[in-house]
């Protein structure tokens, strides 16, 4: 559902990691883009503004103005804001003290009787919680409990309810249930209605007053405009809710109104649904959801590997080396180690921005291969590391004895290795700088 917002806040950060420098203007323009993008999502427009400013006092200091590469220390920083914006940590739900009491509560449609199921699945297959029982204290909708009946015998947990229209009192005789039997959570359904209105609220308060609930979730679709603001802060008032459920995130809505309830209620969003089918159901993680959002995979986890093992010294000097065309495969095979000082490829690509989007977080990456290309390496003499078109057919079957690979090996790897050069140096003549790339990473050999 986050598309759209993704798809513009990739442009603005496409854009701002091109640019070799960073400046108090180039930030304002991102912000500007970034506030337009989060405004049309929906995000509620207070939201937007604090979210803004935090930014923009965080990007404007010292250190990422003059940091080896203020584009991506920039993106960090929003990326960072946006985590904090969607809840940091989520832990789910306490089960140390059982039962669980959960009440669910919403508007009509919104996807409490499905959630209801969904939750017990989750109790059940990642909790491990064996006795669950759901309750229907729906009396609106003429076929709510059965509804809930059926999804119950899905999921294979108990249900309860009465033939009868007073929701408070199969509420409480569902809690009532514990006296006599042993259960690990009770989940309470409740109606529906198009608005918010006193009877509803009053019906839920009587709940509340004779059952001590543990959580009380706000049920929400994720396709609710900016009314959803209103109906967080409604429910929060009167009931005291203490998280939130986003349904229907695999609709197209723009979500970002249903983001901002969470800063009007002031709780977390635990859980966010995204099918109709009762496994499907996923605990919220604010990390997770920035970098879909950004569509730039774990930049965050890339740029503090990159720094961590990145020489910036090394790096420029790399980088002279591109330009001036003196690079050899002495250089190369320093690239591939501290490359391979910061773990598996695969896990690289996974973090790299936009390799999403190119297809590339699958793209498996041969570790392997990348031994065989030291070992190469490793068996040519100084000279010929230097200057690998002296390298003939005989002296490519004397490496490749050395190495323990077949000619062929050594004759792609000097084919990669004249490519990257190739393009370093088309490369080098376009931008100064090192704003765009991963410095100490140039030679991407695969
Ligand atoms: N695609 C999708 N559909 C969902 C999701 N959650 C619920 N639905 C669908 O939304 C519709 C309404 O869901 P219900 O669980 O009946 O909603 P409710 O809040 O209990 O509705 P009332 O009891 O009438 O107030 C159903 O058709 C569900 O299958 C979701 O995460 N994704
Ligand atoms: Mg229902």
């Amino acid at each position: 559902m986050f598309d759209a917002v993704s798809n513009k806040l990739y442009e603005v950060i496409r854009k701002i990691k091109g640019t070799g420098v960073i400046s108090e203007k180039n930030i304002e323009d991102a912000l500007k883009e970034i506030r337009m993008s989060l405004l049309e999502a929906d995000v509620n427009y207070k939201v937007v503004k604090s979210f803004i400013e935090t930014v923009k006092q965080k990007a404007l200091g010292e250190d990422v103005l003059k940091s080896l590469s203020p584009g991506q220390q920039f993106i960090k920083i929003v990326h960072d804001e946006l985590v904090s914006f969607l809840g940091d940590t989520n832990t789910g739900i306490d089960i140390s003290n059982r039962p669980v009491l959960i009440l669910l509560i919403g508007l009509q449609g919104s996807g409490k009787t499905t959630t209801a199921a969904k939750l017990a699945n989750y109790l059940k297959t990642e909790k491990k919680l064996d006795r669950i029982l759901l309750v229907g204290a729906d009396t609106y909708r003429p076929a709510a409990k059965e509804q809930l009946e059926k999804l119950s015998k899905t999921v294979n947990v108990s249900f309860y309810t009465e033939p009868h229209n007073d929701a408070v009192k199969i509420a409480v005789n569902g809690y009532k249930e514990l006296e006599t039997k042993v259960y690990d959570a009770v989940i309470f359904d409740t109606a529906g209605r198009l608005h918010i209105d006193e009877d509803m609220i009053d019906e839920l308060k009587k709940m509340k007053q004779a059952i001590p609930f543990k959580e009380i979730f706000l049920v929400a679709d994720s396709m609710l405009g900016q009314e959803s603001v209103n109906v967080a802060k409604n429910f929060n008032e009167a009931l005291g809710i203490t998280g939130l459920i986003l349904t229907k995130i695999d609709g197209d809505a723009r979500g970002g109104a249903a983001l901002s309830m969470k800063h009007t209620a002031n709780v977390p969003i635990k859980f966010m649904g995204t099918g109709e089918k009762t496994d499907k159901l996923e605990l919220f993680h604010p990390d997770r959801i920035a970098s879909r959002i950004l569509g730039m995979g774990d930049v965050v986890s890339l740029v503090e590997k990159v720094s961590q093992n990145i020489n910036i010294e090394q790096a420029k000097k790399t980088e002279e080396k591109f330009r001036k065309n003196t690079f050899n495969l002495d250089d190369f095979l320093e690239q591939m180690q501290q490359m391979k000082k910061m773990g598996p490829m695969e896990d690289i690509m996974k973090m790299l921005p936009g390799a999403q989007k190119m297809g590339l977080s699958n793209v498996k990456m041969d570790d392997k291969e990348m031994k065989h290309t030291e070992a190469i390496i490793l068996s040519m003499t100084k000279r010929e590391r230097n200057h690998p078109e002296i390298i003939d057919t005989s002296r490519k079957a004397r490496i490749a004895k050395g190495s323990g690979v077949k000619t062929e090996n050594v004759s792609r790897l000097l084919k990669q290795f004249a490519q990257v050069k190739k393009m370093m140096k088309s490369m080098g003549r376009r931008r100064h700088g090192m704003g765009g790339g991963f410095p100490g990473m140039p030679g991407m050999p695969f």
